[in-house]
């Protein structure tokens, strides 16, 4: 565990909201939200407290915006990345001409021969510039970073959401829109 008590409590709020809210009895409703003093109680109540100001600065301060309150600010979901079954309700948007996957370097051959499966995940993460794509990438290993014909893929009739914190989301991205860098 990160010793950052932001970072931490980001990747606490990452496990329960996006993977396992059964891990501390938490449930969902059908759009990914909890309720926001149910999630401060049941984190106690598994020995993980979080105060509220800290919830509040993870949620402001978070680097990708991971996580959002709803407007009047009694419930709190993430905004993507879930493997659990939630319909985040995504609005389907127009995206650049291009856009650009980061990726490691040893998953480039299959990915180039199967094109970009969303494994775990709802959805492909597709990001709008270079450098943020190589950040992604750099999880995995050496980062490589594959440009992505949305245009083409919009002619042909593809849909493409824009997550609330700015992640360009698909279905799965078939080879022949791939091209390497
Ligand atoms: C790869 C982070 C072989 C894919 C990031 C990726 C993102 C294939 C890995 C978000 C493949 C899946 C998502 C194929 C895809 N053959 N490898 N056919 N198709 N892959 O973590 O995109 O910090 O599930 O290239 O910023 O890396 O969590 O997806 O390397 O927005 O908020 O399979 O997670 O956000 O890895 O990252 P992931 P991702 P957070």
């Amino acid at each position: 565990m990160s010793r950052d008590p932001v970072v931490a409590t980001s990747k606490l709020l990452s496990y329960v909201l996006r993977h396992r809210p059964d891990s501390i009895g938490l449930a969902l409703d059908a759009h990914g939200w909890a309720g926001v003093d149910e999630l401060l109680a049941c984190l106690a109540a598994h020995g993980k407290p979080v105060e509220r100001a800290l919830l509040d600065r993870v949620v402001a301060s978070n680097d990708k915006q991971r996580f959002a309150f709803s407007p009047d600010g009694t419930r709190i979901r993430a905004s993507q990345g879930h493997s659990i079954a939630v319909d985040l309700q995504l609005q389907e948007a127009e995206p650049p001409a291009v856009l650009y996957h980061g990726t490691a370097s040893r998953f480039l051959k299959s990915i180039l021969a199967s094109g970009l499966r969303p494994g775990a995940r709802h959805h492909v993460h597709l990001s709008a510039d270079i450098d943020t794509a190589t950040r992604v990438g750099a999880r995995h290993g050496f980062p490589a970073v594959l440009a992505v014909d949305a245009a083409r893929m919009r002619t042909d009739g593809i849909v493409f959401y824009l997550s609330d914190n700015g992640v360009w989301l698909t279905a799965e991205v078939k080879p022949k829109y791939l091209g390497q860098m």
